[in-house]
């Protein structure tokens, strides 16, 4: 995992380019657009699917296991890391997020709080987008004004298939967001992860990105779980 890992960026970022192949982004394209029109929930910016549970500040009501399709590539994800970042055997994913991001769509600067373990994967399929990390305002600082364009302290292209990892400082104090953009600028100055990029990014000092409609699956695990009693579960 080690050679995943950014360096320039506060603990820790990784990014694997191509962890999934065109074939398997199809399926789990597939999987994700042939469900019912129920299990989307649409908000402001974009629209998303609930795997597992609703997380809640307290932990989650686990309504059911993750689809059988993702198996295969949360599998893939905790064999990569039972080397260092996972606590391994005790691990076990439990719920994923599946965004859908149109062009011109995003995500507020947010924390992921603790009601999951500190620990964020994410597979992009599709398109590429940004993803930028700020610091936090400073409460004990009246003078801190800035906006997050001031704070941003690190800018990640995130390229279709690729698996992005979060923990640490960037997990717990850092935020993170997606601006509500129709293309982005690419070149080594902006972009944290440019040298770790495919050749036809790293090929160009500069380039204009245009984003199509992006579907992340945002994995990760609920630690304070309780289940429906059985009568209650979805059918
Ligand atoms: O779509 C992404 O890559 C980020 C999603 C995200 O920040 C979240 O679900 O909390």
């Amino acid at each position: 995992m080690e050679i995943y890992k950014l360096t320039n960026v506060p603990d820790t970022l990784y990014y694997i380019p191509n962890f999934i192949t065109i074939e398997e982004e199809e399926y789990l394209l597939s999987c994700v657009n042939n469900v019912p029109r129920t299990r989307w929930v649409q908000l402001r910016n974009r629209r998303l699917q609930n795997w597992g549970g609703q997380p809640h500040s307290k932990g989650m009501i686990q309504t059911e296991s993750l689809p059988k399709w993702l198996e295969p590539f949360t599998e893939r994800i905790l064999k990569l890391e039972n080397q260092t970042i996972f606590p391994d055997h005790i691990f076990q994913f439990n719920h994923c997020l599946v965004n859908e991001y149109e062009s011109g769509q995003g995500i507020m600067p947010h924390t992921d709080g603790p009601v999951y373990h500190p620990i964020v994967s994410t597979i992009s399929l599709q398109s590429h987008t940004v993803i930028e990390f700020y610091r936090p305002i400073d409460s004990n600082n009246k003078e801190d004004v800035s906006s997050f364009s001031d704070r941003c302290i690190a800018r990640v292209l995130l390229e279709p298939r690729s698996l992005f990892m979060v923990k640490d400082d960037m997990y717990s104090y850092y935020l993170h967001g997606i601006e509500e953009r129709q293309e982005d600028t690419i070149n080594r100055e902006r972009i944290s992860n440019f040298d770790r990029c495919n050749d036809n990014i790293k090929d160009k000092d500069e380039q204009i990105l245009l984003r199509t409609t992006r579907i992340s699956l945002t994995i990760r695990c609920v630690e304070k779980i309780s289940k429906l009693p059985v009568g209650l579960l979805r059918k």
